[in-house]
């Protein structure tokens, strides 16, 4: 066990590289294979890093606690190392590589001393894809090993396919848990390098260095040198009752349902449609020779919010999440097994919280962490799309983006071309969440809610799109939509989940050139009777004339916060964008 070397020697060189620099007792290679995994999951149980749970009531799951100092990504500490302090744009932090990597060198310096070092092989997408990319992870931590396992195609594969060429392309990722202190904790990126190293911390997204540091922050930049999308969207399958198949990919940023809505349940009055998972979080694109845009989903498994999510919201998250997963940061109950905040039932008389200590329904704080996730492989989805291993990809006739937002934002409207869509999606908000640390329900700009995720200066990144639009000669149509408007008094207007598969079924009806609209300055926004709202419980009329409305005051102050955020990034604005919103002033009569 452990001795799976790959043959290329690049990769063993590096490997020795990091192994003298880091010091550890031991190299372990994995393979991915069952017996490898048994093994891992004794050790880190033995090691108190996990706790099995219930295996009758929750075959194959097990439990993490992370350190409470670190319980979601850190973008403070997440840099982009390009050459420039331009390449990396006023959206990143940057510094110069060879100082951080002198720093990041000093820091793993014996960092691994008395502990195994795991080498990782994965592939991200599916491996025949001409997207597909291969990595390797060097980690100390067992935790990311096994989610490794759940989230990317891992193991002997990867290094098969990589082969022996010294040439061959494969991303080098190094992380070190070191002490876990928020003070000497980096997530560094070197778009250039094809390399990533992360340090002193043992969470989610910033030590699964194939999620958003890989197959966002790297991907981007390769996509934009290459020609293809990195994005943050899921991407899903909608087949109606007459056997038509429509893909869509959607932009929200992080906690904001992507998981949700890529496994929606249509309602009862919608019998006939079917919803379909390719990807619940990010999307590969490319353009195909019929001119769609194409898109893979990179990953083999879902790092899902765990909180909310019930039988009632979700009932295909939960069924996935059953067997052979692992939860971060959720409570334990007497009986071995796990809840959350949201899950169906009553909450148990007592439990364990997320930190490991006692919780009773009487408890101030949270049992779960609001942050708390599920890793789960993406073949227990129920619902899994049959095309998501297909090479080329699915092909997109919708992209929509949205956000979080209590007001402005009408449930959906759409875009009038590509131009104006690239503006939609760049100027798009949404109110924080726990998935960042930070204050949580601040309005902020994240356009295509790749904020945190763009490898590169972002105004490349909004030129790279508009240069796209015109390569495709049959582009996606382009919506956003706010599942999240609130009334005067707090309350949301919307019920989400399932029915926003009448939302869905607009946005296809568009693209099959039916479907009626209104004209708005900021779009085509359905009236409601150009929405199927059969069956809809708790919409009064008026609330949906709410959830459509385009209200002046409210868009006058949101063209003045576009604006804003437009002038904090310039001068790297394209002029397209900046011609898209005095074009909106102009409709808005500002
Ligand atoms: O922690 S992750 O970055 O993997 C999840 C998210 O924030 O979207
Ligand atoms: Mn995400």
């Amino acid at each position: 066990m452990g001795e799976n070397k790959p043959a290329n020697k690049a990769v063993l060189d590096w490997v020795h590289e990091v192994e003298l620099l880091t010091q550890p007792e031991n190299v372990f290679w994995c393979d991915g294979s069952e017996a490898e995994n048994d093994y891992l999951l004794g050790e880190g149980c033995r090691q108190g890093v996990l706790l099995k749970l219930n295996q009758e009531k929750k075959p194959g799951c097990y439990l993490h606690r992370s350190n409470p100092n670190d319980v979601a990504r850190v973008e403070q500490f997440t840099l982009i190392c390009a050459p420039t302090k331009e390449e990396a744009g006023p959206t990143n932090n940057w510094a110069e590589p060879a100082t951080m990597y002198g720093k990041l060198h000093g820091m793993l310096k014996g960092a691994m001393r008395g502990r195994t070092m795991y080498v990782v092989p994965y592939i991200m997408g599916p491996p025949e894809s001409p997207l597909a990319k291969i990595g390797f992870e060097i980690t100390d931590s067992i935790y990311v090993v096994l989610s490794m396992r759940i989230m990317t195609r891992m193991g002997a594969q990867a290094s098969a396919r990589l082969g022996e060429k010294p040439d061959a392309e494969f991303n080098r990722g190094v992380h070190s848990l070191l002490d876990i202190n928020p003070e000497r904790r980096f997530i560094c990126h070197f778009p250039q390098d094809n390399t990533i190293i992360s340090v002193g911390s043992g969470y989610g997204g910033n030590v699964l260095l194939s999620k958003k540091c890989l197959a966002l922050r790297i991907a981007s930049y390769l996509a934009k040198k290459q020609g293809w999308l990195a994005e943050h969207m899921l991407i899903l399958g909608v087949e109606s009752p007459d056997g038509k198949k429509h893909y869509v990919a959607a932009a929200f940023p992080s906690a904001c349902g992507k998981t949700n809505f890529a496994m929606l349940i249509p309602p009862p009055h919608f019998a006939g449609w079917k919803i379909t998972t390719v990807g619940d979080d990010i999307a590969w694109m490319q353009i195909g020779r019929d001119g769609r845009l194409y898109a893979v989903n990179p990953e083999n498994g879902y790092f899902g919010v765990v909180p909310g999510t019930s039988y009632k919201s979700n009932a295909n998250a939960m069924r996935s999440i059953e067997r052979d997963t692992l939860f971060t940061n959720v409570a334990l109950t007497s009986d071995g097994d796990v809840w959350w905040e949201g899950k169906d039932g009553d909450p148990p008389a007592a439990a364990i919280d997320w930190r490991g200590r006692p919780w009773t329904p009487a408890s101030k704080e949270k049992a779960a962490h609001p942050n708390s996730r599920f890793a789960v492989p993406m073949r227990n989805n129920p619902v899994l799309d049959p095309e998501v291993d297909d090479p080329a990809g699915v092909p997109i006739s919708a992209l929509i983006f949205g956000g979080r937002r209590s007001n402005t934002m009408p449930l959906v409207f759409q875009a009038a071309d590509w131009n104006h869509g690239v503006y939609v999606g760049a100027t798009m908000a949404s109110e924080t969440t726990a998935a960042a640390t930070g204050a949580v329900g601040q309005v902020r700009r994240d356009p295509m809610a790749m904020l945190p995720f763009c490898g590169y200066n972002i105004g490349d990144y909004f030129r790279h799109w508009l240069k796209t639009g015109p390569r495709l000669t049959n582009p996606p149509l382009i919506f956003h939509v706010n599942w999240f408007r609130k009334d005067a008094a707090g309350k949301f207007l919307w019920p989400g989940f399932g029915d926003n598969m009448r939302v869905l079924q607009w946005i296809i009806d568009r693209c099959a050139g039916r479907g009626g609209a209104g004209e708005s300055p900021i779009g085509s926004v359905p009236r409601p009777e150009d929405l199927d709202l059969a069956g809809l419980e708790g919409v009064s009329p008026e609330m949906m004339r709410a959830l459509l409305a385009v209200n002046p005051d409210e868009w006058a102050r949101e063209l003045a916060g576009q604006g804003i955020f437009f002038e904090s990034l310039q001068p790297y604005v394209p002029e397209e964008l900046l011609d898209e919103h005095r074009e909106l002033a102009g409709r808005l009569g500002r």
